[in-house]
C-alpha cells in the first residue's frame, strides 16, 4: 500500500508524476489492477517503506553480525513492574525481535551466556547486587557495560530511573541498528541539557503554524476520549533521542487550551507521554484572566490575576501531577504581555513561576521581542529589552531565546543574548521545521548549522565560552545565586503526514535535534551516519555519500537563498520562495528592502560602530571582528556590513560577482545531489526513493527559482554584467514578482 499525503498535492511548482498505478481521484489502470489482485491474492503483505517507522525501523541485520549479537543478547531479565519498565522491556523485544529475527527468552535471573540486564537498583536485584557505579548519572544517565554475571557473559544496562533505564535500551538497539560491536561495551552517559523539549506551534483547529507536514498530530476534537496510536509512536520516538518534554500548542496562543474541557484532553495525552519520561507543557496567554478568567485585567501585579493564575495551576496539577509548566510569547507580533499594564518581562515571568513554583513547574519565557514603535534595528530589540533584567528571574525561569537576533534565518551569527545574561538561564530555540530553509520539500539538513551556532565563541568568559556551554549552563555555574536550570526547545516538524515530517530527509531534523539536545558537542557529521543507518542502510557505498549529501545541503540552501548574510528575503507572509523586493506594508521590519538595503551603490545591513551598532552587543573580541569588514567571516558580510558592489572579496571576485557565484553554487550543489541520489536507486526501496528524487528535482527547480529572482533583482542596483559563463535568469523579474501563492502550507493566521 502506498501512503499519500494531505499537503503534497498543493504544491505550485510541484512536477510530480505518480509512479504507483492508482493516483488518488484518478482512474485505475487495468494492468496495475491486476497486480494489485495479484499481490493480494498470493503474497503475504508487504509492509510499504512509508516512512512511518522513522529511524526506530528495526530491519533485519544481515546474517554474519545478526550471529553475533543473537550470541550476546539470548535471554532478558528486565523489570515489569512499572509502566516505564514495561515499555523499556516491550521495546528490547520489539526492536531485538525485529532486528535479530526472534526476540531473546524473557528471565527473572540470568542462567546461561548471553543475558541482557536491564534496570536500576531499585527495579532489579540483580543490578542492585552488581555495585555498579551509578553514581554521577543523574536521574536520566545510565551505563552499559559487557560484564560476567553469575558465571555467564551478560549486558547490563544500569541508570538510576526507569526513564534512564529506558533511554539505556533505546540506546542498546541504536548499537545494533547501526552495527556497532557490542561484546566488549562500557559506556555511560547523561543528557548535558536538563529540559529537551520540543514546541509544538500548533493551533486547536489543527492548522500548524510553520507546519508543512499535514495538520496537527493532536486531535483535540477527539480527545480525551479517542487515543490515536500515533500519541504512543510518538513518544516511543522522542524517548528514543532524549526529549523529555512537549508543548502541545502554539505559542501564538488561544486561551481555551486553559479551559476545563481542554484541560482534560491534556490530562489524556500526559497520560500517554508519562511512561516515556515526557512532560507536557502549554503555551500560556498572557491576557488569559480576562478572556477565560472574567477579570478586567492580566496585569501581574494585580492580585486577582495572581490569584487567577495560581488557581488555574492547581487546577492543572490536579489533573496532571507531573505537568511541566508554561511556555510564554508575551509582548511579541501582537501578543499580550505585561508591558501592556506597564510591567516587565521579569514582572510576567515571575508571576506565573510563583504559581507553578509550588507544584515544581517551570516557566520558559521567550525572548523572541521586538516591538512595533521601537524605531531600532531589530536584531538588537531583545538584548536591549531582556539584559537589563537579568538577575531579576525567579529560579524556575528560563528566558528562551533564537538561535539568532532575527529569526530563524537560513544562516545568522548566534545571538548577543548568549553570554550576556550569566545570572539567567537561557533555553535554546532551534527552528526544526523549515520555514525559511524550503518547508519539507528542500533536502536541508539542520545539524551543521546547530553545530556551528553551539560551537559559536562569545567570549563571555575569555576564549572557549561557547553557546553550547551557555546553553547547559556549565559556563556560568558558579555565578552566584543561578538557578541550575537548563533547556533546549525545537520548533517541531511533526504532522499528520504518514511520514510525520514531510519528507524522509526531514526526520533527520528531529532527530539531530534530539541528539544535540541531550549532547550539545556531538558532531553533526556523526549523527547523520547514525541516522542513515538506522533509517536507511548500514552499506558505506550508501551511508557515505548520503552522509556528504546532507552535511553539503544547509550550505548549498544558505547560497541558493540568501548567501554572503543577506536575510530574511523570502514571501511575505507565507515565506516561500524568494521575494527581495518586498517593501511597504505594516511595519519595517516585515520587508525585505529593510533588511538587504540594496542602493546603487552598494548592498548590506550596516551594523557595525558607526551604523546601528548591533556589533557593540557581543562581547568585545567578537564584535571587533564582525565589525571589520576584512575580519567578519564573509558568511555574514552582508549582514553586519553595507558593502560597495565592486569591493573585493577574499576570492579576488568583485562582491557583485562574488554574489552571483555563491548563488549559482547553490544550484549547482542541488544538482550534485540529485546525481548522487539517483546513483543510489539500488540501495533504497522504491517508494523512498522515488520520494526523495521528486523532491530533489522540486529542490532544484526552486533553488534555481531563487538565483533567477534574486540576481534579477538585485541587478537592477548593482546595473552590472553577470560574470562571464554565468546564465541570465530563465524570466523577467517582472514575471518573479508577479508570483502570488495565496495557499501556501502553514502560514500564520
Ligand atoms: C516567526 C514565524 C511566526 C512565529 C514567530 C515566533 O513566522 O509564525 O509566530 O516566528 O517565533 O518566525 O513567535
Amino acid at each position: 500500500m502506498v501512503h499519500t499525503t494531505a499537503n503534497r498535492g498543493h504544491h505550485p511548482l510541484s512536477v510530480a508524476p505518480w509512479p504507483y498505478g492508482r493516483r488518488p481521484g484518478g482512474r485505475l489502470p487495468l494492468f496495475a489492477f491486476a497486480c494489485w489482485l495479484a499481490a493480494l491474492l498470493c503474497l503475504p503483505a508487504a509492509q510499504a517503506e512509508d516512512g512511518h517507522d522513522l529511524w526506530l525501523r528495526h530491519a533485519p541485520v544481515e546474517s554474519g553480525a545478526a550471529g553475533d549479537y543473537r550470541a550476546r543478547l539470548v535471554q532478558l531479565v528486565a523489570p515489569e513492574a512499572t509502566a516505564t519498565q514495561r515499555v523499556a522491556r516491550d521495546e528490547l523485544l520489539r526492536g531485538l525481535g525485529g532486528l535479530l529475527g526472534a526476540s531473546p527468552a524473557v528471565s527473572n535471573a540470568p542462567d546461561r551466556d548471553g543475558a541482557l540486564i536491564l534496570g536500576t537498583p531499585a527495579s532489579s536485584p540483580r543490578i542492585a547486587k552488581l555495585g555498579l557505579d551509578l553514581d554521577g548519572l543523574g536521574a536520566e544517565g545510565y551505563l552499559i557495560r559487557s560484564l560476567s554475571v553469575d558465571g555467564h557473559t551478560a549486558t547490563v544496562v544500569a541508570a538510576n530511573s526507569d526513564v534512564g533505564a529506558l533511554y539505556g535500551a533505546f540506546h542498546l538497539l541504536r548499537l545494533l541498528q547501526t552495527r556497532q560491536p557490542i561484546d566488549a561495551l562500557d559506556l555511560r552517559t547523561s543528557p548535558k541539557v536538563a529540559l529537551r523539549v520540543l514546541n509544538h506551534w500548533d493551533n486547536l483547529d489543527r492548522h500548524v503554524e510553520r507546519g508543512y507536514a499535514g495538520q496537527s498530530i493532536w486531535d483535540w476534537h477527539r480527545l480525551p476520549d479517542w487515543l490515536d496510536p500515533r500519541y504512543t509512536d510518538y513518544a516511543r520516538a522522542n524517548a528514543s533521542i532524549g526529549i523529555n518534554g512537549t508543548v502541545l500548542n502554539n505559542v501564538n496562543a488561544n486561551a481555551q487550551i486553559l479551559t476545563p474541557a481542554y484541560l482534560e484532553k491534556v490530562e489524556a495525552l500526559a497520560g500517554v507521554m508519562r511512561p516515556y519520561g515526557i512532560r507536557v507543557y502549554l503555551s500560556a496567554r498572557f491576557s488569559a484572566p480576562m478572556e477565560i478568567g472574567g477579570l478586567k485585567t492580566a496585569d501581574p501585579k494585580d492580585a486577582a490575576v495572581q490569584r487567577w493564575w495560581r488557581a488555574k495551576a492547581d487546577e492543572i496539577y490536579a489533573k496532571i501531577p507531573d505537568f511541566g509548566g508554561f511556555l510564554v510569547k508575551a509582548n511579541s507580533e501582537g501578543q499580550p504581555g505585561p508591558q501592556d499594564f506597564g510591567r516587565s518581562h521579569a514582572d510576567g515571568a515571575n508571576m506565573l513561576a510563583d504559581a507553578v513554583a509550588p507544584h515544581g513547574g517551570i516557566v520558559m519565557w521567550r525572548a523572541f521581542v521586538y516591538s512595533d514603535e521601537e524605531p531600532d534595528d531589530r536584531a538588537k530589540q531583545a538584548y536591549t529589552e531582556f539584559v537589563p533584567h537579568d538577575g531579576e528571574f525567579r529560579d524556575n525561569v528560563l528566558v528562551q531565546v533564537k538561535n539568532g537576533a532575527i529569526d530563524f534565518q537560513p544562516r545568522e551569527p548566534f545571538h548577543p543574548l548568549f553570554g550576556a545574561m550569566p545570572k539567567t538561564p537561557l533555553m535554546m530555540e532551534f527552528q526544526i521545521t523549515k520555514e525559511y530553509l524550503g518547508f519539507a520539500t528542500h533536502l536541508v539538513y539542520l545539524g551543521p548549522m546547530w553545530e556551528e551556532v553551539l560551537r559559536a565563541d562569545t567570549y563571555a568568559k575569555g576564549e572557549g565560552s561557547t553557546v553550547a556551554k551557555v546553553v547547559d549552563g556549565s559556563l556560568e555555574a558558579d555565578e552566584p545565586g543561578r538557578s541550575r536550570l537548563s533547556g533546549m526547545a525545537g520548533v517541531a516538524n511533526i504532522g499528520s503526514d504518514r511520514d510525520w515530517s514531510g519528507s524522509h530527509f526531514d526526520q533527520a531534523n528531529w532527530y539531530a535535534y534530539g541528539r544535540l539536545a541531550w549532547d550539545p558537542y556531538l558532531d553533526a557529521r556523526d549523527i547523520a551516519a547514525e541516522w542513515v543507518r538506522m533509517t536507511f542502510s548500514n552499506d558505506p557505498a550508501f551511508v557515505d555519500p548520503v552522509v556528504g549529501m546532507m552535511m553539503a545541503s544547509h550550505q548549498a540552501a544558505v547560497d541558493y537563498m540568501t548567501p554572503l548574510g543577506l536575510h530574511h528575503l523570502m514571501g511575505r507572509g507565507h515565506h516561500y520562495g524568494p521575494a527581495p523586493w518586498v517593501e511597504g506594508g505594516p511595519r519595517a521590519d516585515w520587508t525585505s528592502v529593510y533588511f538587504h538595503r540594496a542602493t546603487k551603490e552598494g548592498i548590506g545591513f550596516d551594523r557595525t560602530k558607526t551604523g546601528s551598532d548591533a556589533v557593540s552587543q557581543y562581547a568585545p573580541p567578537v564584535a571587533e571582528v564582525f565589525n571589520d569588514p576584512a575580519r567578519v567571516p564573509e558568511d555574514f558580510l552582508l549582514w553586519f556590513h553595507h558593502r560597495g558592489w565592486t569591493d573585493r572579496v577574499s576570492s579576488g571576485r568583485t562582491l557583485w560577482d562574488e554574489l552571483v557565484h555563491r548563488y549559482s553554487r547553490g544550484v549547482a550543489e542541488v544538482q550534485e545531489m540529485r546525481a548522487t541520489w539517483d546513483g543510489l536507486a539500488d540501495h533504497v526501496d522504491p517508494e523512498r526513493h522515488h520520494q526523495v528524487a521528486r523532491f530533489l528535482a522540486i529542490q532544484q527547480k526552486e533553488a534555481q527559482w531563487w538565483r533567477d529572482a534574486s540576481i534579477a533583482y538585485f541587478q537592477t542596483f548593482s546595473g552590472l554584467p553577470l560574470p562571464e559563463g554565468e546564465a541570465a535568469p530563465l524570466h523577467s523579474l517582472d514575471y518573479y514578482k508577479s508570483l502570488e501563492f495565496p495557499n501556501a502550507p502553514g502560514d500564520g493566521r
